[in-house]
């Protein structure tokens, strides 16, 4: 046994199980991580002797690297994600569902030699503070140090987890391989994965809580401790614990008075969530701060007081580097200086990365992300527009003071956006809970059917889709059940930054101005914001933002938030494709509550809007 596990940990669970996976994967050695820094330099060094990462300018992004993955690998496979439940009704219609034993049986065919000529490495995390109540262990088995050094940064990692853990505590098993053995004497690649999308696998044993991945070293699919373990499997686990596990970012907003609200929202994706997580106040809002908890995933609990709790259980940022930049949101831009890994982006004749949408002017060459001479006459993008960033939390000049706190910070409100171009006004607020789950079960971003230019909605609800490990149609039932428990739920408001006029032009700045709408969220909150009510829900009138350092008409905003009764009536309509699938599993207030916005919309006039 070369497993020097029995000096790092007493939990006879997990040395039991990382025997097991040694016996069944075969790896030249077993590595325990032990998190530290030397450890985390010494595999980036191994990585760039092995061409696997590129050391970046030492002066203009110390301690960086550079990652290019194989052109196979670039982000997560959907149709290769499964949930495997006893039966195919608990994974539900939105789900990839195969019955579990006979998945365990092929993947242990798969996983059978897939790490010979690699070290096998066991890397313990924690997600959310070590210790914290809310927190919740995992280990994950990998034979990728890509994989090791990423977690170190997305999560807490090494030895001090499996101190935590001590011999009896509990942890998510996290089975990891690239699926890329070497034969004797056979040379390895910068990237080795399994290229044939069609033999990657990331499955999901909810009831078990199990993961096992195969075949690709991307991001989502092989940093198992992010959707994998904090969204598919923790939505399950919370679901049979009465907690929330959410794809979600977290801030905190201050009031000049040093007041602080902290505000938990939803986004499907291309809408800008970390810029939003990052928010910088603009002209007008002196005294106001947006503090960042996290940008994608908020576990939720219920506190002894009857308040919602909140922890971001990530460590670090994993974020979309394209579009990133200092107007979109300077302080990633500041977050990313050093100590991070990217991937996929260009390379920089001076040793510095670069991607579409970054400051100033594109560089006259650089090296593109599959490696080839790239200059701004090529007709392909320089960086891989999934290309991605690995950084610390901590180095984000917005972080919460309170990020770490193992109780969480008080949540006061639940935001869900969306991105739709007509018809949808900048911001409402539900009626009551259950009107806000409906709103977030509805939601949804335009998918342009370019050749009608008609939009169509492709539906996100909650922005889970893709990552909720049961039947959804469960899920809004415990979202239901869940505000009913609570003695005073939160209010919920959707947004919609997105909204185009007839000339295809946005007609809401976005990015730093969504801070008056967040002010007006922050107002209602506290009982001080008038609101109107519309067939959508509350609404702000003009006259109940705060417009200070904004040269926005009363004419224009009325436009931003008016509602066309057909587009909206022929929506709600369209909502019966949406809930039909999930069969008796809908829970009824979803259908009550889409007649009764169809109600209010056939008392409404034909435009509704706050013109006089
Ligand atoms: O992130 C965005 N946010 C949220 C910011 C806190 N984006 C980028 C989306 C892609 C990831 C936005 N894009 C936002 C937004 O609020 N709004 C828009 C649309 C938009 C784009 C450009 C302009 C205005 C709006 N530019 C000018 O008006 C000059
Ligand atoms: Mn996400």
């Amino acid at each position: 046994m070369t497993s020097s596990g029995r000096d790092r940990t007493k939990n006879a669970r997990l040395l039991a199980w990382v025997d097991e996976m040694e016996t069944l994967c075969q790896p030249k050695d077993v590595y325990w991580c032990d998190g530290s820094q030397a450890e985390y330099d010494r595999l980036c060094e191994e990585m760039v002797e092995a061409g696997t990462l590129i050391r970046l300018n030492e002066k203009k992004r110390p301690n960086s690297f550079l990652a290019r993955s194989h052109p196979s690998d670039v982000a997560r496979v959907e149709d290769r994600t499964f949930i495997c439940t006893k039966t195919p009704e608990e994974a539900g219609p939105t789900n990839n569902w195969t019955n579990p034993t006979e998945m365990k049986k092929s993947l242990r065919g798969m996983f059978n030699g897939s790490m010979k000529g690699r070290t096998m490495y066991v890397v313990p995390f924690s997600m959310g503070p070590l210790g914290s109540p809310i927190a919740h262990i995992g280990v994950q088995i990998s034979d990728s140090p890509y994989v090791v050094v990423n977690q170190r940064i997305m999560t807490r990692m090494g030895q001090p987890v499996l101190d935590v853990l001590g011999a009896d505590g509990n942890f998510v098993p996290c089975m990891h391989s690239i699926g890329a053995p070497l034969a004797e004497g056979q040379a390895d690649v910068p990237w080795p994965c399994e290229p044939d999308p069609e033999n990657k696998y990331i499955v999901h044993f909810p009831e078990e809580r199990a993961i096992w991945s195969y075949g690709s070293g991307y991001g989502g699919n092989a940093l198992l401790g992010k959707k994998c373990l904090a969204l598919r499997i923790a939505s399950a686990m919370a679901h049979d614990e009465g907690w929330l596990a959410e794809h979600m970012l977290i801030v905190g907003l201050e009031n000049p008075q040093g007041e602080k609200t902290y505000v938990a929202a939803a986004f499907p994706s291309a809408c800008g969530k970390t810029n939003l997580a990052m928010l910088i106040p603009p002209g007008g809002f002196e005294g106001w701060k947006v503090w960042t908890v996290g940008d994608d995933i908020a576990w939720i609990k219920p506190g002894d007081d009857g308040k919602l709790y909140a922890i971001n259980p990530e460590a670090g940022f994993f974020g979309v580097a394209p579009g990133t930049s200092s107007k979109s949101n300077p302080n990633a831009m500041r977050t990313l200086t050093a100590n991070s890994i990217f991937t996929n982006v260009a390379l920089t004749d001076d040793g510095d990365i670069w991607w579409e949408g970054m400051d100033g002017e594109p560089p006259a060459h650089a090296i593109d992300w599959q490696g080839n001479d790239w200059t701004p006459a090529s007709d392909k993008p320089a960086a891989h527009p999934n290309a991605r960033f690995t950084a610390p939390a901590e180095q984000c000049p917005s972080i919460d003071p309170a990020w770490e706190d193992p109780k969480g910070v008080p949540i006061s409100a639940f935001i869900f956006g969306g991105r739709l171009s007509r018809t949808f006004p900048l911001v409402f607020q539900a009626f009551n809970w259950e009107h806000g789950v409906y709103l977030a079960a509805t939601m949804g971003s335009e998918a342009t059917a370019a050749a009608l230019g008609q939009a169509a909605i492709r539906r996100d609800p909650m922005a889970m889709l893709p990552f909720c490990g049961y039947n959804m149609g469960e899920y809004w039932n415990h979202w239901l059940n869940f505000g009913a428990k609570l003695e005073d739920s939160p209010p919920i408001f959707r947004v919609n930054w997105f909204r185009k006029d007839a000339d295809g032009k946005f007609m809401w700045p976005g990015f730093g101005e969504n801070m008056r709408v967040l002010q007006w969220i922050v107002d209602r909150i506290k009982d001080r914001g008038h609101g109107v009510k519309s067939p959508f829900g509350w609404m702000p009138r003009y006259e109940d933002l705060n417009w200070t350092g904004l040269d926005y008409g009363k004419a224009l905003f009325n436009d931003l938030m008016e509602i066309d009764r057909g587009a909206a009536l022929s929506e709600a309509e369209t909502q019966t494709d949406h809930f039909k699938p999930f069969g008796n599993r809908l829970p009824k207030e979803m259908e009550q509550q889409r007649q009764e916005l169809i109600a209010r919309l056939e008392r409404a006039p034909e435009v509704w809007s706050m013109r006089d």
